[in-house]
């Protein structure tokens, strides 16, 4: 074993040996448009691709493991001008709807729970911005992006595939490593979802936020994505929402923490869904080898662009 960056590793990362679960057959990925997607998704794209925006519809749109729940308690508290009765009792996936998502009739999928959600509707996608439908653009809904480090999202997104027992085997570790940085995993690269997304955001009213952003001041993140949103909210409220929004108070929240889920979907045993929220976790499960290879690759793929992340604060 090479040695690690940081604290010593995380004995599942380590292991080399890939989680099995007998209960569920995990899915394969198949491609919507080059893109993989997992194959439930697949199935009903043809359905989510014709999907009717409307234009107070708000869409919150993230590769995978980038701060998708954390923003959207943010905007259905700014929207909902504060903690709410409806925040504090209602699930965040009814609240907001994942549009591509297929229950496979254990839970419904995001198109039914959008369907019979009343206006102003908050849509959560894991799409590239290629694969959106085209009614968002043609509606002129608001977007806000939310952008994370591709190294804690490895990290992040490498556990949540061991608890999400419907997504494919991650392999090993390193094995894990390589399909993210090939694109061969869900929802593809993450060099082109972040940059897809960063080079049309001024086409279109996109806030393209980052995750490390939010965590360094939250205040200055949350009163910007208010104004964006056209909200004015007091100093109060705005605090109010920082704590409520805080890592430790969604860990802690069955409205947030995923453990709604039935295990055949989430099996919280394995990894918690509310796992670190840091920056800089990946420090403790890169070996120095893996990271040259990974920075190696990094600086090919984001040469051409202007987009900047940070791994540390
Ligand atoms: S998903 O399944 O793709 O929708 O997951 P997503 O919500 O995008 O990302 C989950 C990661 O975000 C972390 N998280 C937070 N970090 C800081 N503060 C708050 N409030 C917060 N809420 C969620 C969560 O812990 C996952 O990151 P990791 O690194 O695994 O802890």
């Amino acid at each position: 074993m090479s040695e690690s960056l940081g604290a010593p590793r995380h004995e599942v990362c380590n292991s080399g040996t890939p989680h099995t679960t007998t209960r569920v057959q995990r899915l394969k990925l198949s491609n919507v448009k080059g893109v993989p997607l997992p194959s439930s998704i697949c199935a009903i794209f043809d359905k989510t691709e014709k999907f009717q925006a409307k234009g107070d519809d708000v869409l919150i749109a993230t590769y995978p493991k980038a701060g998708t729940t954390w923003m959207i308690e943010i905007v259905d508290s700014i929207r909902q001008g504060g903690i709410t009765k409806e925040i504090k009792t209602i699930p965040s996936h009814e609240r907001a709807p994942y549009l591509e998502f297929n229950g496979l009739n254990v839970i419904s999928t995001g198109l039914d729970l959008l369907e019979a959600m009343p206006s102003p509707r908050l849509v959560k996608t894991h799409l590239p911005f290629q694969l959106v439908p085209q009614s968002f653009w043609d509606k002129g809904c608001k977007v806000i992006y939310v952008a994370r480090n591709a190294k804690d999202v490895l990290v992040s997104f490498y556990f949540f595939h061991k608890m999400n027992v419907r997504l494919p085997e991650t392999g090993t570790w390193d094995d894990f490593i390589e399909s993210f940085l090939s694109g061969n995993v869900a929802f593809g690269s993450w060099f082109d979802h972040v940059t897809g997304w960063w080079d049309v955001r001024e086409k279109h009213q996109i806030l393209y936020v980052f995750y490390e952003d939010i965590l360094q001041d939250p205040m200055r993140e949350v009163e910007r994505v208010a104004h964006f949103l056209g909200h004015t909210l007091d100093k109060v409220t705005i605090q109010e929402i920082v704590k409520h929004t805080a890592f430790d108070m969604m860990k802690d929240n069955p409205m947030t923490n995923a453990s709604i889920f039935p295990t055949s979907i989430l099996d919280l045993s394995i990894s918690p869904f509310m796992r670190k929220g840091q920056v800089g976790d990946w420090k403790n499960y890169f070996t120095v080898a893996q990271n040259e290879r990974f920075e190696e690759e990094y600086r090919r793929r984001m040469a051409e662009t202007s987009l900047r992340f940070r791994t540390e604060l």
